[in-house]
């Protein structure tokens, strides 16, 4: 097939996702174009069989808010016509599955039918959907997709408890390539980051308000504060000490770095900003902590899972569908900090705790979140758009 993508290239899981499954696609055979506005994160290397087609939006002086969403749909229309596109596959539904479904229709005109997915990921559901400004837009393109997933059972329970839609809306969940985000310990990362052999506690995030940043610092310290932790391992022979590794940038990292000032913790926390390999980082954690305020499904704790981390999370949205209570972490309410450091430090003290959550965490990932188990039910979704409809009796 030949595929098109579109999503956000700079920010976020929903992004990640749409290049991590474009890749997967091309490897898989397919062609993929993808159609945005910047060369997709993860994208650096370019990959046989994929393409990258920019979005510019023509300034002129009458446009105080340049109409993004049109140029979008018109270099949609422009690829689907010169590289013989089967099928636009967007992520995040504002604007992109507006864009997808005018240039659908636009091209239906010319007498070329491709037809359109949309997967929902996020706050283009839980938050800036709902606003009445976008809703019923929203709800068009939700409607006239010729495929709608969602990437968790909550996500689609949301989506029809929020919107006036009918659409059917099939669950796909997230996925994560669980060969390259393994236990691969870098010992000269570790030695950098950790020199006295402390543990490591990650937090990888965007940085926006809805992350909670300020919450992992401030966990993190009573964790430090609560002092048991290196105490009790220092009796046994363990290094004691830990510390907490802050990855990624975002509107929130100062106020997470005043925190960590504040509650005294600066010189065990490290801001280390945006990294890739994110999941060599991963490597070498001990605990992943996610206290997000909303979180459809948390992509960041699967690629932690993935790496035998076991979680602390906030229970909210996706996240029980993904982090297992007792089994790969704990959950917790959004702002029980108390809640969340006894957790951590329940499986940081408890040695056999934390190598069952850390193999469970990696179990639950291969088993039910793998990209070879997830990607074909894009594709077997795919052939189903595309089959022409059933005659009428
Ligand atoms: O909805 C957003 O805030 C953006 C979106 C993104 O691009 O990061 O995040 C969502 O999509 C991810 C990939 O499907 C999910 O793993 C995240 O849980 C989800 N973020 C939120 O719901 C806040």
């Amino acid at each position: 097939m030949t595929i098109g993508i579109t999503c956000y290239p700079t920010f976020g899981g929903s992004g990640v996702v749409a290049t991590e499954l474009g890749k997967a696609l091309a490897r898989r055979g397919h062609t993929v174009h993808f159609i945005a506005y910047a060369l997709p994160l993860r994208l650096e290397h370019m990959v046989e069989n994929v393409f990258f087609h920019e979005v510019r939006v023509n300034t002129y002086p009458l446009f105080e808010y340049p109409p993004y969403a049109l140029a979008l749909a018109s270099k949609m229309i422009d690829v689907a016509q010169h590289e013989g596109l089967d099928l636009l596959h967007v992520h995040y539904a504002i604007p992109h599955a507006t864009s997808a479904v005018l240039a659908r229709d636009i091209l239906r005109s010319k007498g070329i039918d491709i037809p359109v997915v949309t997967t929902l990921h996020g706050t283009d559901i839980t938050l800036v959907g709902k606003d009445p400004g976008f809703k019923p837009v929203v709800e068009h393109a939700i409607d006239t997709s010729d495929g709608v997933t969602a990437v968790s059972d909550w996500l689609r329970r949301e989506t029809f408890d929020s919107f006036d839609v009918t659409s059917e809306i099939e669950v796909i969940p997230n996925f994560v390539d669980t060969e390259r985000f393994t236990r691969q310990p870098k010992d000269h990362f570790k030695r950098a980051v950790a020199p006295d052999g402390e543990r490591l506690i990650a937090h990888v995030s965007n940085f926006r308000k809805v992350k909670r940043a300020v919450d992992a610092v401030e966990v993190f310290a009573r964790l430090h504060a609560a002092g048991a932790w290196p105490r009790e391992h220092a009796r046994h022979g363990e290094p004691g000490g830990v510390k907490l590794l802050m990855v990624g940038d975002g509107p929130d990292r100062a106020a997470a770095e005043s925190k960590a000032r504040e509650a005294g913790v600066w010189n065990e926390v490290r801001f280390i900003g945006k990294q890739e390999p994110v999941e060599e980082i991963l490597s070498i954690a001990d605990l992943f902590l996610m206290p997000s305020a909303s979180e459809t499904f948390g992509l960041a704790a699967l690629e932690a899972m993935a790496c035998g981390v076991p979680i602390v999370s906030s229970d909210v949205g996706g996240l029980p569908e993904v982090n297992i209570e007792g089994e790969t972490g704990f959950l917790r309410p959004v702002g029980d900090l108390e809640g969340m450091t006894q957790a951590a430090q329940t499986i940081m003290t408890q040695p056999d705790l934390h190598a069952r959550m850390a193999a469970a965490a990696r179990a639950v990932a291969v088993d039910r979140y793998d990209i070879d188990t997830i990607v074909p039910r894009y594709e077997e979704l795919y052939a189903r758009v595309m089959a022409p409809a059933a005659p009428v009796a």
